[in-house]
């Protein structure tokens, strides 16, 4: 299976074009930070013009994942529902096809007759990514199609996405908001247990190009099954554990009784704040920070899937936070990993799978013990 992975890689790269074509693009970028301003019909078109970038991006991965693998066609999931209404309340669904003609003219029915808009859409959907190689030569992934599933999140961390505020980062520091947030993020997961088992994570907006070419990305991926575990990413130097705590990434709207219970742990000079469910797994991964935290189901699947996949390749992992401070298992393979392939139960519309009793990302199970302690006291 190197080459599901090797195609997740390219489309993801796809996806990031997209993603900055519409801030790159002049009739796109204007759709997408226009002022909601004006009569109801126009209030109700721009904030579809966000929701149909995200729609569009996650039909297009469909498409050619299920082009290139039909057994994986009907358990390909995401975020989006692909049913669109326009502006004059005509259902439209969103799909790739065969030409880039076609699918221009029928973005152009979601865009209100937007034909430069949907010309810019549709070249970015059908056009290959320039000089994308990835080396994975060698890797094999013992897995067939026939018992995976996907989990897509187009776009990660919309908020910063619209907002665009440009951050130049520094290697090895954590920047709390910003562009570099964003993440497209294709999860793959075993059908039969849930086992998040591949991950492909495209931060298309990671450097500006010095020559003046616009934004460049970075991607990261991620292998985890039986005995094989390969990561783009080379595990993080191990410190040796001292007095020091665990440096912690939070969400800012985290609840004051946690953000107190970890300070004391870590000293609050080791509590951070990201923005982007998945850029903060992105940060555990790099070894930005050690753990991050999250008391609440305000995650889905699609947030976790594709980094959980990494943390697993370098030895960590996603564990529901409610069901750990439960348990007294506290490893690797503890049976409160987050698992992909069940719905919560009593749970309608997106709740179905949302990760509803928060999450803890590690890369260490030392420091998922530690945490859970502190957090069993107060909790
Ligand atoms: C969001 C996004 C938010 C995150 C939230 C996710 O996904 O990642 O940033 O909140 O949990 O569901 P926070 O930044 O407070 O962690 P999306 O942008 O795809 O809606
Ligand atoms: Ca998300
Ligand atoms: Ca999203």
């Amino acid at each position: 299976m190197a080459e599901l992975l090797r195609l997740l890689l390219r489309v993801a790269e796809k996806a990031a074009n997209v993603a900055r074509v519409c801030r790159q693009e002049a009739p796109l970028f204007e759709l997408l930070v226009q002022e909601k301003t004006g009569d109801d019909k126009n209030k109700k078109f721009v904030q579809d013009f966000k929701t149909l970038a995200d729609v569009v991006i996650q039909e297009m991965i469909r498409h050619d994942v299920g082009a290139q693998f039909p057994e994986m066609a009907d358990f390909i999931h995401g975020e989006e529902s692909n049913k669109f209404e326009n502006g004059l309340g005509e259902c439209v669904t969103v799909t790739v096809c065969r030409t880039e003609s076609e699918t221009a003219a029928l973005l152009a029915t979601v865009l209100d007759s937007n034909h430069m808009a949907a010309a810019l859409l549709a070249r970015a959907i059908h056009q290959d990514p320039e000089n994308f190689e990835v080396n994975i030569d060698g890797l094999a992934v013992p897995l067939s199609p026939s018992e995976l599933g996907i989990w897509i999140d187009p776009i990660d961390a919309t908020s910063q996405y619209i907002e665009g505020y440009e951050e130049v980062l520094v290697e090895g520091r954590l920047s709390p908001s910003g562009l570099h947030c964003v993440l497209v993020l294709i999860g793959v997961f075993l059908r039969s247990t849930g086992e998040p088992v591949m991950g492909v994570i495209n931060q298309p907006f990671n450097h500006k190009d010095p020559a003046g070419g616009g934004w460049r990305g970075k991607h990261f991926w991620g292998v985890s099954c039986g005995s094989t575990n390969m990561c783009s990413v080379s595990p993080p130097r191990k410190e040796a554990e001292g007095e020091q705590g665990p440096s912690v990434v939070l969400s800012s709207s985290e609840k004051k009784v946690v953000k107190d219970a970890l300070s004391s742990l870590c000293g609050p000079e080791k509590l951070v704040y990201a923005s982007g469910a998945g850029y903060k797994i992105l940060c555990v991964i790099l070894g930005l920070a050690d753990v991050y935290v999250l008391s609440e189901g305000s995650t889905f699947k699609w947030d976790s899937c594709a980094p959980h996949a990494l943390l697993r390749a370098l030895g960590g992992g996603v564990v529901d936070l409610t069901k750990t401070l439960q348990s007294t298992c506290e490893t690797q393979n503890s049976p409160t990993e987050l698992v992909y392939h069940q719905p919560c139960t009593g749970c309608k519309g997106a709740d179905r799978w949302a990760n509803e009793g928060g999450l803890l990302a590690y890369r260490d199970s030392s420091q998922l013990c530690r945490i859970i302690r502190t957090l069993r006291d107060k909790l």
